[in-house]
C-alpha cells in the first residue's frame, strides 16, 4: 500500500467517527439560516456544505488544511532551493491533512508517472472534434470519455461495499490527476501548435512535465507552473465547480464523470473562465490606446465604459472574498520579484490594480472591488508566450481536478449522502413573507 492511502486508511475511521457522532448525537444544532434573499441569490453565505480540504475566510483568503497560500509555499516539499513546491505535495496535504516528507512527494509522484497512460481512444476522440472547438469542452469531453476506465463503477458493478468506497475513488482519482497534464498538452499542441506531441519527460516532476509537454521548456516557466498548479487546486466546498463536483459525486457517479460536470462550471465566464476574459480585456484596453501601457486615466475610462455597457470587469470581485486574493497576491508578488513589471501586459495588469477598485468602489454595486486570481494569471502566461487566452481555463482545471478529487475522497469516505436540497415556490415565499 502506497504511503498516501495507507494514511488515509490509519485517518479515516477516526474522521468518520467525527462525522457519525455529529449526525447522530448533534444532528439538530442549527449552523446556518435559509432566507429568501440567499434563496433567489444563489446561497450567498448559506452555511450548508462540509469540507475540510481547505476553508476560505473572507478577509484573510483561502487555508489549505489549515496554511495559508505563504505558509503552504514555504512549507511543501520543493525541487530545489529558490523553487516553487510542488503542487503534488500540496494534493498530499489536501487528502490527508498532513504536510507530506520529500519521500512522500517522491514517491506519490513515481505512483503518478506510472499511472500517466492515456487510453488511445480518448486522443481519437478529441482528434474528432472540430479544431476550433473551445479547450474547455475538448478538456471536458476528455475526462468523460475515461469513464470507462473507472474502477470504481467496476468495483460498484463487482458488488462492492460503502465501507471501501472511498479506495476505489482514490484509484480514480490517481489516474485522474496522472492524465490530466498530457491530456491538456494534448490539447495545446493540437490547437496551437499543429498538432505534433511531446513526450513526457520522465526525469520531470508531475508540474514541470506539463509545461515540457505544452513545448515551453523554460525552466521559470516550469516553476511559474509550479506555483500556477498549487494556488489554484481548491477554495472550500461551495465554489461551483467543486460544488457541481460534489452534487455529481453524490450520486455515486464515477470521478471522471462528477470531475468534467464540475470542469464544466469552470469553463463559466464568472467562474475560471474569468482569466480568459480577463486577458481579452486587457488586451483590448491596451489595443484601444495604442497598444501601450495605459495611463490610469485611460483604465479609468475604459473601465467606466464596461460598467456602463452593463458588462462586469472580469477578475475583479468575489462572492465570499471581501479582500484581495491572497492567489492575486501570490501572482502579483511572483512578477515583481522576477522582474517582469517591465512587459506591457504584466505592466497593464499592475495598473489595472491600482485604478479599478476605486472605480468600482465609486460604482457602488460590486460587494468587493480587489482583484481575484483570475485577474493577473493571463499575463504571466503571455510572458512566457502562451498567449492562447482560450487556453487558460484548462490550466486552472488541472489544478483544481486535484482539490475537487481530494473533496470527493473525503465525502465518499465519510459516506456523505446524496444531496438532494427541498426547494420551494415563489407562492411559498410569499407565504412566508406574509404577502
Ligand atoms: N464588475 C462589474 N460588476 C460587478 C463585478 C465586476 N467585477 N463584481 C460584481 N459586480 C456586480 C454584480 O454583477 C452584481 O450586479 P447586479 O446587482 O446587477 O446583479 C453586483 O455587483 C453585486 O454582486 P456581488 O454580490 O458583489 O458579487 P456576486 O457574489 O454576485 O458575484 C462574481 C461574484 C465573482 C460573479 C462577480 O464579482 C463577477 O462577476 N466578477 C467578474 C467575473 C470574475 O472575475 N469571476 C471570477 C471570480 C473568481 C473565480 O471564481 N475564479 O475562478
Amino acid at each position: 500500500m502506497s504511503t498516501l492511502k495507507g494514511r488515509l486508511a490509519d485517518k479515516i475511521p477516526a474522521w468518520r467517527e467525527d462525522v457519525r457522532t455529529l449526525i447522530k448525537e448533534h444532528g439538530d444544532v442549527v449552523i446556518g439560516d435559509a432566507t429568501i434573499g440567499k434563496a433567489l441569490a444563489g446561497m450567498r453565505g448559506l452555511k450548508a456544505l462540509v469540507c475540510d480540504t481547505s476553508y476560505l475566510d473572507p478577509d484573510e483568503g483561502i487555508r489549505f488544511r489549515g496554511y495559508t497560500i505563504p505558509e503552504a509555499r514555504a512549507a511543501l516539499p520543493k525541487p530545489g532551493s529558490g523553487l516553487e513546491a510542488y503542487p503534488t505535495g500540496l494534493w498530499f496535504l489536501l487528502l490527508t491533512g498532513d504536510l507530506p516528507t520529500a519521500d512522500e512527494v517522491a514517491e506519490l509522484e513515481a505512483d503518478l508517472k506510472a499511472r500517466a497512460v492515456v487510453p488511445s481512444y480518448v486522443f481519437g476522440a478529441l482528434d474528432a472534434l472540430p479544431i476550433d472547438t473551445h479547450p474547455m469542452v475538448q478538456f471536458s469531453m476528455a475526462i468523460t470519455a475515461m469513464s470507462n476506465e473507472s474502477k470504481f463503477s467496476a468495483a460498484y458493478d463487482a458488488g462492492l461495499g460503502k465501507g471501501d468506497y472511498w479506495q476505489a475513488t482514490l484509484e480514480d482519482a490517481l489516474d485522474l490527476i496522472a492524465r490530466l497534464p498530457v491530456i491538456a498538452a494534448y490539447i495545446y499542441r493540437r490547437a496551437y501548435k499543429g498538432g505534433d506531441r511531446i513526450e513526457a519527460d520522465q526525469t520531470l516532476d508531475w508540474g514541470a512535465n506539463f509545461a515540457h509537454m505544452m513545448g515551453v521548456d523554460n525552466d521559470d516557466y516550469k516553476d511559474l507552473m509550479r506555483l500556477y498548479l498549487l494556488i489554484h487546486t481548491d477554495h472550500e466546498g461551495g465554489n461551483v465547480s467543486a460544488h457541481t463536483s460534489h452534487v455529481v459525486s453524490s450520486a455515486l457517479s464515477d470521478v471522471y464523470l462528477s470531475v468534467s460536470a464540475g470542469i464544466n462550471g469552470l469553463a463559466g465566464p464568472l467562474h475560471g473562465l474569468a482569466n480568459q476574459e480577463c486577458l481579452k480585456w486587457i488586451v483590448t484596453l491596451m489595443d484601444h490606446f495604442g497598444g501601450n501601457v495605459p495611463t490610469e486615466e485611460q483604465v479609468r475610462q475604459y473601465a467606466w465604459d464596461t460598467l456602463n455597457a452593463r458588462r462586469v470587469i472580469p477578475g475583479f470581485g468575489h462572492a465570499v472574498l471581501r479582500n484581495t486574493d491572497p492567489r492575486y497576491v501570490a501572482q502579483r508578488e511572483y512578477s515583481l520579484a522576477k522582474g517582469m513589471g517591465s512587459h506591457p501586459v504584466v505592466a497593464t495588469v499592475h495598473r489595472v490594480f491600482d485604478v479599478v477598485p476605486g472605480v468600482l468602489k465609486e460604482h457602488g454595486k460590486a460587494k468587493s472591488p480587489w482583484p481575484n486570481v483570475d485577474a493577473h494569471s493571463g499575463a504571466l502566461q503571455v510572458y512566457y508566450g502562451v498567449t492562447e487566452a482560450d487556453f487558460y481555463t484548462v490550466l486552472f482545471g488541472v489544478s483544481r481536478a486535484m482539490g475537487i478529487t481530494a473533496q470527493i475522497v473525503w465525502d465518499r469516505a465519510m459516506g456523505l449522502s446524496l444531496e438532494r436540497p427541498k426547494s420551494v415556490t415563489v407562492a411559498m415565499l410569499k407565504a412566508a413573507a406574509g404577502i
